[in-house]
């Protein structure tokens, strides 16, 4: 009765125009926007009706006409999936946005409610993201559509204002907010379900760019709040005693943080890095391929697809043996994403990072297709058995790790995810091995291309003789181990060593400088 009631009372605040006949086009409705009200009001409501009947998934609201005269606007509905709305409401929406008065347009919507059993009562209420493009009448639709979707009781609308790319955020974020809650949902007994306890996972945003989207996601996620620190908004500037680089290079506690944060009591950090997502990621697919294949002997659903690890020369020495440990196969390749991106290309599952962190997972076309069929093939035949899960998994890993945004973002809810279907803590994840004690210093030199390297840059070639010299330091020390190489990115000459002890690493890194410089 109350819901009738508010239906009735906000739709006479937004009569439809006289003599016009609106239609669901190619892409929604579109036409001159001061007819247009009505229209996007009423489409806020189906919204609202849309997430419920999807189990209160987010479905889009896009206020633009694209590309179109200036005067024109237009409502695009976006699926759960990222795509447009389904097919089979579109008579809705057209029948909706032509009811000439709001008891037509109540009788309308009570039919259908009826008609595709909608819980107007459920525990997650709808939830709605709205965004519009810069025309001026923008903002008067944006308000129009917000009156619709709030004209269902408990509806929720996440306004994200003017928004550039529509469709890139659009897909992006709905996209990884569906495929976290996938990967949640999926939870083994022993994992650490979304809803448990009110975690929170406290972000560096490095003073860029990624802090105002990371509390854009905030908002998206349920069950994990994101605490954005250094999001650029208080003047803090980008990189500077902030970000990722600084805080491996450094090995300090960025800005903003403080010991309660990182829940340690003294400023040496536990830096869990690059190497250690490899390893996290590694274990969790390795785990998924094997349920994959178990009572699945026979050739045609069995796939011995070929995973690959790829790191770097300065992914620590421990992480290489751990992964080896793991029966993993392991490859190097020289530093810059390209090289290893490429090498990870050449498995059916690649994954790879740097140990300062940039990396990703990739998987081949013909295991994707081949993953997808044996999903359908088994959710025919044993739905929820472990094989079945393990397909979906892997499938919504694919999605969630390749997305356009970048990987940072999906990085991290990834690791997320797999932390909770571990049931591990920080702690637990950071304890998979210990590092290395090592050190990194730069050594600038006059010329830096003098020095040539090889084996994924371990060896030096040129200038002749520091190689055998470099051996000889490195022998000195119990787990020894020293390159350098040329900088890509800055004027110098790179140093890394490690070493059973940080002494050593240090003592290491600081004679094999005094041979470069
Ligand atoms: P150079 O300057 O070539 O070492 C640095 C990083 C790379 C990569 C690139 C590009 C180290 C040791 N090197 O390359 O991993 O991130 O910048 O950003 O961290």
């Amino acid at each position: 009765e109350e819901q009738r009631s508010l239906l009735l009372s906000s739709s006479s605040r937004f009569p439809p125009p006289q003599g016009v006949r609106l239609s669901y086009g190619t892409s929604g409705f579109r036409a001159d926007a001061a007819v247009l009200e009505s229209t996007v009001y009423r489409m806020g409501i189906l919204a609202a009706l849309r997430s419920l009947n999807t189990e209160s998934s987010v479905i889009g609201i896009m206020i633009t006409a694209s590309h179109n005269k200036v005067s024109d606007n237009g409502v695009k509905i976006a699926d759960p999936s990222g795509g447009m709305l389904s097919q089979e409401w579109e008579p809705f929406a057209d029948a909706l946005a032509n009811a000439p008065t709001p008891q037509h347009l109540l009788q309308l919507i009570t039919e259908f409610v009826e008609k595709e059993s909608i819980l107007l009562e459920t525990v997650r209420p709808a939830e709605i993201l709205l965004g519009r493009d810069t025309r001026p009448s923008g903002e008067s639709l944006l308000e129009a559509t917000k009156q619709g979707i709030s004209s269902i009781l408990g509806a929720v609308t996440i306004d994200m204002g003017i928004v550039t790319t529509p469709q890139l955020h659009w897909m992006a974020f709905t996209q990884l907010m569906l495929l976290v809650r996938c990967l949640t949902d999926l939870i083994p007994s022993g994992g650490r379900k979304m809803s448990e306890g009110d975690e929170k996972l406290v972000v560096d945003g490095a003073n860029g760019v990624g802090g105002e989207k990371l509390e854009l996601l905030n908002k998206m996620l349920d069950g994990l709040l994101i605490d954005v620190r250094n999001s650029g908004k208080d003047g803090g500037i980008l990189n500077e005693g902030v970000g990722a680089d600084y805080v491996q290079k450094e090995k300090l506690v960025p800005q903003g943080f403080d010991s309660q944060d990182i829940g340690l009591s003294c400023s040496k950090i536990e830096l869990v890095d690059g190497d250690k997502i490899l390893s996290l990621f590694a274990i969790f697919i390795k785990e998924q391929l094997s349920s994959l294949n178990e009572g699945g002997e026979n050739t045609i659903s069995s796939y011995q697809a070929h995973l690959g690890v790829v790191q770097t020369a300065y992914a620590n020495g421990a992480s290489t043996d751990y992964l080896k440990k793991l029966g993993l196969e392991v490859v190097f390749t020289p530093t810059g994403v390209k090289y290893l991106h490429e090498k990870a290309a050449e498995y059916d599952v690649g994954i790879y990072f740097e140990a300062n962190g940039h990396g990703t997972i990739l998987f081949s076309e013909s295991f994707l297709l081949w993953l997808q069929g044996r999903h359908k093939e088994l959710s025919a035949v044993s739905k929820g058995s472990e094989q079945e899960k393990a397909a979906l998994r892997l499938l919504a890993v694919s999605k969630l790790i390749n997305q356009a945004v970048g990987d940072a973002l999906s990085g991290l809810l990834l690791v997320e995810a797999v932390l909770r279907h571990m049931g591990w803590s920080i702690h637990r994840w950071s304890d998979l091995y210990q590092d290395l004690p090592s050190r990194q210093i730069k050594v600038k030199v006059v010329d830096r291309t003098a020095v040539v390297t090889a084996n994924a840059e371990t060896m030096v070639v040129q200038p002749p003789g520091i190689q055998e010299a470099i051996n000889a330091e490195t022998a000195k020390y119990p787990q020894g181990r020293s390159f350098i190489r040329p900088s890509g990115t800055e004027d110098v000459i790179r140093v890394y060593a490690e070493a059973s002890t940080q002494e050593g690493a240090d003592s290491l890194a600081n004679s094999v400088a005094t041979l470069v410089r």
